[in-house]
């Protein structure tokens, strides 16, 4: 038996499109202040344990995204997020964004408006509208590789776009798979080889693979499939990977400025995704995406050292 108390730590659950965010809003270790950048850099090399038992099982799951509130450096910005999964961190999160500003605005901390938050790749801005749903202005984006051939083992060649938008994405268009939830595990097997194969001939950093097609709802423009880098699946439409989807239409002329894309999941739950062009000629534009969120859970989660699972099952 420890004879240490054991430490709380206060989080409040929240859903994005069936995907979850666990915001981390008291008990979290001080990274020591700075950039968020600088922050996350502490996290990683002090802290990952504490990482692993917010969203590992047996308290998380492997879908599970947890958000780390930390002081911002920009005083511009309301506050300062640190996303991070079962086997690491993230650049950025649009659907942890979504569940971020709901769960704000539960708290009270913020109000309709513009907030500013800084993230390790830069400055978003969550907009809480009146109708309680999120528009987050996420970083700056753009497609670094157009139609990139890969020899997947077992499956032959692979065709996409590889682009930036917080997190680095591989795209595919074309391909031979139906979008359906009750194909997840082939999906998933599929992505998961196409990913090593994209990693291992040329592009190391992409760690999120999309699959796209048809949207299902009459109004949908897509409907994607999207792995993330821990295995799981998004359930939501992917906020950053709907960004890179953005850039690359941006750059292939297939969707013009300012107008509406609305992109649905596998799930069927769906953002609306618009651009802006930030630099025509470099092909950079500034993605928005506006989903809903909903809070389902506050807790105080128990880390006791006298429990063997203590800081989650690492695999
Ligand atoms: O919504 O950007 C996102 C995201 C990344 C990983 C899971 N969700």
């Amino acid at each position: 038996m420890s004879t240490t108390r054991p430490r709380m730590v206060r989080v409040v659950d929240s859903h994005t499109g069936g995907e979850p965010t666990r915001v981390v809003i008291d008990g979290a270790p001080d990274l020591g202040g700075g950039s968020v950048a600088e922050q996350l850099e502490v996290f990683r090399s002090d802290f990952d344990a504490f990482r692993s038992a917010v969203v590992n099982e047996p308290r998380g799951s492997d879908v599970m995204v947890g958000a780390l509130l930390v002081p911002p450096q920009d005083p511009t910005c309301a506050a300062g997020v640190i996303f991070f999964n079962n086997v690491g961190y993230l650049g950025m999160c649009g659907h942890g964004t979504i569940g971020l500003g709901v769960t704000l605005a539960r708290l009270g901390r913020i109000q309709p408006g513009n907030h500013r938050i800084e993230t390790p790749v830069g400055v978003v801005t969550a907009t809480l509208n009146p109708d309680g749903s999120i528009t987050v202005a996420n970083v700056p984006s753009h497609r670094k590789a157009k139609q990139v051939r890969v020899d997947v083992p077992g499956l032959g060649q692979v065709v996409g776009d590889v682009a930036w938008a917080g997190n680095w994405f591989f795209l595919v268009g074309e391909h031979p798979w139906k979008l359906e939830l009750s194909r997840v595990e082939e999906l998933t097997d599929v992505t998961w080889r196409i990913r090593q194969a994209v990693n291992s001939q040329g592009y190391p950093e992409v760690d999120h693979v999309e699959l796209f097609g048809p949207g299902v709802a009459k109004d949908a423009d897509s409907r994607n499939f999207v792995l993330c880098p821990g295995k799981a699946y998004d359930r939501s439409p992917c906020g950053t990977g709907t960004s890179a989807k953005l850039a690359c239409l941006a750059a292939d002329g297939k969707l013009a400025e300012g107008t509406p894309w609305i992109q649905e999941s596998i799930l069927g739950s769906r953002f609306v995704g618009e651009y802006h062009w930030i630099d025509r000629a470099a092909g950079v534009v500034a993605p928005k995406i506006t989903g809903t969120a909903h809070v389902n859970a506050e807790a105080r989660l128990i880390l006791d050292e006298a429990d063997p699972f203590c800081w989650g099952i690492r695999t």
